[in-house]
């Protein structure tokens, strides 16, 4: 069982997109018991030492989704999740992994079907936060999907700080780990300019350093309907989107160097690559951001790149 530290994290100032940004503001924090936007019960914003996690199945491998607030970790889980839906593979949110948090999370739970088939952008985002999932086929369990949220890897109100003691337990936890690193192209609507992406690379490079000889690594390049990049549905320009994250996130691919004299012959680096659309997000009439799912082409290619680093 892991404590979790969130350390100094400011959840108040949680900045997000422009246009559909969920902020989380004091008199918000005062006014309700739970605050369903941040996963999180007051008691333990306030208090996260607190927060107790627990990950009951230490066989399954743990894929990971790390990356900063508004990288799209919760909609690459919703349009995963209805492409392996389309699949005849269950998806289903883990109860005992809060087991001291029980009304909210288990609400979370309870819904988590309504709103992984939501049209409503703000809808998924603000009721999936902090939930581990399993993927199973005819009864077997494939894989778990960690979803948290994005500023307790890095918090723009203070990017250097060091991970909370949950991502360290996870770290060290006996599961093998797929770490899908989430990377997004420039964007001005997410604050995130060259001295945060510096910082997220030193997150990277401080989290490359712990991980174990079979933990994978993917880089998910999401957000690709931003970029030139895309050559039809699926398709993207491989070789300038490696190009343009080293290029945004500098020296980032460094340590992920394959330094074998052998396989480096055939394999340059220890990662996997994918450039991702979770979907489109246009603005209905009434203002509600709403979810138009991107194409099949996206969720397949990252599902079979995660089939391959499960297998080992
Ligand atoms: N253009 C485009 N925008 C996207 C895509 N995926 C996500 N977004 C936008 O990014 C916003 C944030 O996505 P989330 O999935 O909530 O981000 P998150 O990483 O879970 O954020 P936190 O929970 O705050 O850590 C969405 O509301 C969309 O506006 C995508 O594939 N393309
Ligand atoms: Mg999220």
């Amino acid at each position: 069982m892991a404590d979790i530290d969130f350390g100094s994290s400011n959840h108040e100032d949680k900045p997000k997109e422009e246009d559909n940004s969920i902020v989380l503001s004091s008199s918000d924090v005062s006014s309700s018991i739970q605050d369903e936007r941040s996963g999180l019960s007051i008691e333990e914003i306030k208090d996260p030492n607190k927060i107790r996690v627990e990950v009951v199945d230490k066989e399954t491998p743990v894929i990971v989704l790390f990356g900063p607030p508004s990288c799209g970790k919760t909609m690459t889980l919703v349009r995963l999740t209805r492409y392996l839906q389309g699949k005849n593979y269950t998806v289903q949110p883990i109860t005992s992994f809060r087991p001291s948090y029980d009304s909210h999370y288990s609400q979370m739970c309870n819904d988590f079907n309504s709103m992984i088939n939501s049209d409503n952008a703000a809808e998924s985002k603000s009721k999936i936060n902090f939930m581990i999932f399993k993927v199973l086929k005819g009864g077997k369990p494939i894989c778990q999907i960690l979803e948290g949220p994005g500023e307790e890897y890095i918090d723009p109100k203070d990017p250097t700080r060091l991970f909370p003691k949950f991502v360290y337990s996870i770290i060290n936890s006996e599961n093998r780990k797929i770490w899908a690193i989430m990377v997004v192209p420039d964007d001005r609507n997410m604050r995130m300019d060259n001295d945060f992406r510096m910082n997220y690379v030193t997150k990277i490079h401080d989290l490359k350093k712990r991980l174990k000889p079979t933990d994978k690594v993917v880089f998910i390049f999401n957000k690709i309907d931003k970029t030139e990049l895309v050559l039809s549905p699926g398709v993207i320009n491989y070789r300038y989107a490696l190009k343009e994250v080293s290029d945004l996130y500098r020296n980032v691919f460094v340590p992920f160097k394959n330094n074998n004299p052998i396989t480096k012959l055939w394999k340059e680096n220890n990662f996997d690559f994918v450039g991702f659309q979770t979907g489109d997000f246009p603005k209905a009439a009434d203002g509600t951001v709403t979810f138009e799912q991107g194409p099949d082409e996206y969720p397949y290619k990252l599902w079979e790149i995660f089939l391959k680093c499960i297998r080992g």
